[in-house]
C-alpha cells in the first residue's frame, strides 16, 4: 500500500453518507483503504475478512487483476462515448456475452448504473409494453411486502419496506402488494427453498381478482428476498407465480440484483428455480461492483414489440447519459472473463452444502432463534434486545469488524454473503468469529 492512502481524512462533515448513522459513524469512523482477494484493509492497517463482498457485489473477490487491467486500458483508449444514438463496440460484445448466460429466451439487454436504475427501467419497460402492443389499461404493478427494489420512487413504491416509504408521500399510485413469504414458525432453520407456504402465491390470484387482472401489468419479486433479511422462496412459489401471470397476461419480473451472477452457484437464481421471467434486473455482480453498472433483460417478444412505426423514430424514450459506458463495458467483460475461468459459479454451487451446514452449526449459539441458508447466502437472525430492536445486531456488527469479519445486519438479522472465491477454512473463520462473538454480546 503506498503512503496516500494510509492517510485517513480529518474533516468527515462534508460527506453526507448514504443509508449510514452519520453521527454515530462519525465519532468512530470505519474506513477502508485497500482490498485484495477475500479481504480488506482497515486505515489502522489490519486485514478485515469479507463476510459479504462488499454489499453484496463483489463475487469475484477484490481487485482481481484481470478487470483492474481491462479498466485501466479502457480508460486509456475510449473513456466515453455518447450513448444515444451512437455506440462502442464494447457496449455490444458486453450484451451478447450477457445473452449466453441468461436464462434462454431473454436475449435482449438494456444497460443502466445501478441496481435502482435497473428497477425504474425494467418497470418503464412492462407499462410500455402493454402500451405498444394496444393494451395501455394494464397499468398497474404489484409488488410484494418485504421486497426491496433500490430506492428510487418506482422502486420504493413496488417494495415493502415501511422505513423506506414512509417520508416520501405518495409514491407511484396504481401499485399493490403480495404478502411476504417470511414464516419461520412453519419453516424454522431452513437450508434452500423453505417447505411451506406455496399457497401464499395465491395472493396474487386475490389482488388480481380485486383489481381484475386486465388492468395489471406486471409483478416484480426478488426470487430470493436479500435486504430484508434472506427470505427464500417457499418450494413450488415462484412456479406458481409464473402459472398465474402466465394465465392472466401479466409480465413477471426477477429483481436479481443480489441473486445475479453466481450467487446462487446457477447464473441466475431463475436458472436455480426452474423458472424464467419476461424481464431481469441485474446490477452489482454484473461487473464485481467495481464500476457502477445495471443490466435489465427482456424476452424477444417484448423487445420486439417496441420494433415497430417509422425505423427514424426512437423506440422507447428512456436511457442514461452512462448507459453502457466504455470503461464499465469494459469491466463487465471482464469480469464474465474472470466468472467464467475460476469456474466461480460451479464453485459457489459445490459450496453451497459445506456453506450451509457451516451456517447451521451456529443453531443454539447465544441468541440466535432462526438460520436460513440458499446458494452462498446465509442469515442468522437474532432475539431482538428488549425494546430496542436492531441494538444486538448492529453491536455484533461493529464487534465483527474489530475482530477482523466484515459482515452485514439488516434489522436484527445478520445477513452473509461472501465472494465466490471463499474457502472452507474461510467459512469456517466467519462461523467461529460469529460463535465467539454471539457468545460474548448482551
Ligand atoms: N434490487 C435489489 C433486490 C437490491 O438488493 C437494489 C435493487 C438497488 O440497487 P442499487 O445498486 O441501486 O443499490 C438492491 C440493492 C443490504 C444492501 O445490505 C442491499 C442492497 C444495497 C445495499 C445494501 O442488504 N441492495
Amino acid at each position: 500500500m503506498n503512503e496516500q492512502t494510509r492517510i485517513a481524512p480529518n474533516n468527515l462533515e462534508a460527506f453526507w453518507m448514504p443509508f449510514s448513522a452519520n453521527r454515530q459513524f462519525k465519532q468512530a469512523p470505519r474506513m477502508f483503504v485497500a482490498a485484495k482477494d477475500m479481504h480488506y484493509t482497515t486505515s489502522d492497517g489490519r486485514q478485515v475478512l469479507d463476510g459479504t463482498a462488499g454489499l453484496w457485489c463483489v463475487n469475484a473477490g477484490h481487485c482481481r487483476p484481470k478487470i483492474t487491467e481491462a479498466i485501466q486500458r479502457q480508460a486509456a483508449e475510449l473513456d466515453y462515448a455518447p450513448a444515444f444514438q451512437m455506440g462502442h463496440p464494447k457496449a455490444f460484445e458486453l450484451a451478447s456475452r450477457l445473452a449466453t448466460i441468461a436464462p434462454e429466451g431473454l436475449d435482449h439487454v438494456f444497460f443502466t448504473n445501478s441496481g435502482s436504475e435497473s428497477v425504474e427501467t425494467a418497470l418503464k419497460i412492462a407499462l410500455a409494453y402493454h402500451r405498444a402492443k394496444g393494451d395501455g389499461a394494464r397499468f398497474r404493478l404489484i409488488g410484494r411486502e418485504r421486497g426491496y427494489h433500490g430506492v428510487n420512487f418506482g422502486g420504493i413504491s413496488v417494495g415493502g419496506i415501511v422505513g423506506n416509504r414512509k417520508m416520501f408521500g405518495t409514491l407511484l399510485t396504481g401499485v399493490d402488494h403480495m404478502r411476504h413469504t417470511h414464516d419461520p414458525e412453519r419453516n424454522p432453520y431452513s437450508k434452500g427453498e423453505t417447505e411451506h407456504g406455496v399457497d401464499l402465491a395465491e395472493d396474487l390470484v386475490r389482488i388480481a381478482t380485486l383489481h381484475d387482472p386486465s388492468t395489471i401489468a406486471a409483478v416484480i419479486v426478488e426470487p430470493v428476498a436479500g435486504s430484508t433479511g434472506v427470505l427464500p422462496p417457499p418450494k413450488g412459489y415462484l412456479k406458481r407465480l409464473r402459472e398465474i401471470c402466465d394465465q392472466h397476461g401479466i409480465l413477471l419480473i426477477f429483481d436479481e440484483v443480489i441473486t445475479g451472477y453466481g450467487r446462487m452457484g446457477t447464473a441466475f437464481a431463475a436458472d436455480y428455480f426452474g423458472v424464467t421471467p419476461d424481464i431481469m434486473i441485474t446490477a452489482k455482480g454484473l461487473t464485481n461492483g467495481v464500476i457502477p453498472m445495471g443490466a435489465v433483460f427482456a424476452s424477444g417478444k417484448i423487445h420486439d414489440a417496441f420494433m415497430s412505426g417509422p425505423e427514424h423514430l426512437i423506440e422507447f424514450a428512456h436511457g442514461y447519459t452512462y448507459s453502457g459506458n466504455p470503461i464499465a463495458a469494459a469491466a463487465g467483460l471482464a469480469t464474465m472473463e474472470t466468472y467464467l475461468e475460476e469456474g466461480l459459479f460451479e464453485r459457489a454451487k459445490a459450496l453451497e452444502p459445506v456453506w450451509a451446514d457451516a451456517i447451521h452449526s451456529l443453531k443454539g449459539t447465544r441468541h440466535v432463534i432462526d438460520i436460513r441458508t440458499i446458494g452462498l447466502i446465509g442469515a442468522i437472525e437474532l432475539e431482538p434486545m428488549k425494546g430496542e430492536p436492531t441494538k444486538r445486531a448492529f453491536a455484533a456488527f461493529v464487534k465483527a469488524f474489530e475482530e477482523g469479519l466484515l459482515i452485514r445486519t439488516t434489522g436484527d438479522i445478520i445477513a452473509l454473503s461472501p465472494p465466490l472465491m471463499v474457502s472452507e477454512d474461510q467459512i469456517g473463520e466467519v462461523v467461529e468469529t460469529l460463535r465467539r462473538i454471539l457468545q460474548t454480546l448482551e
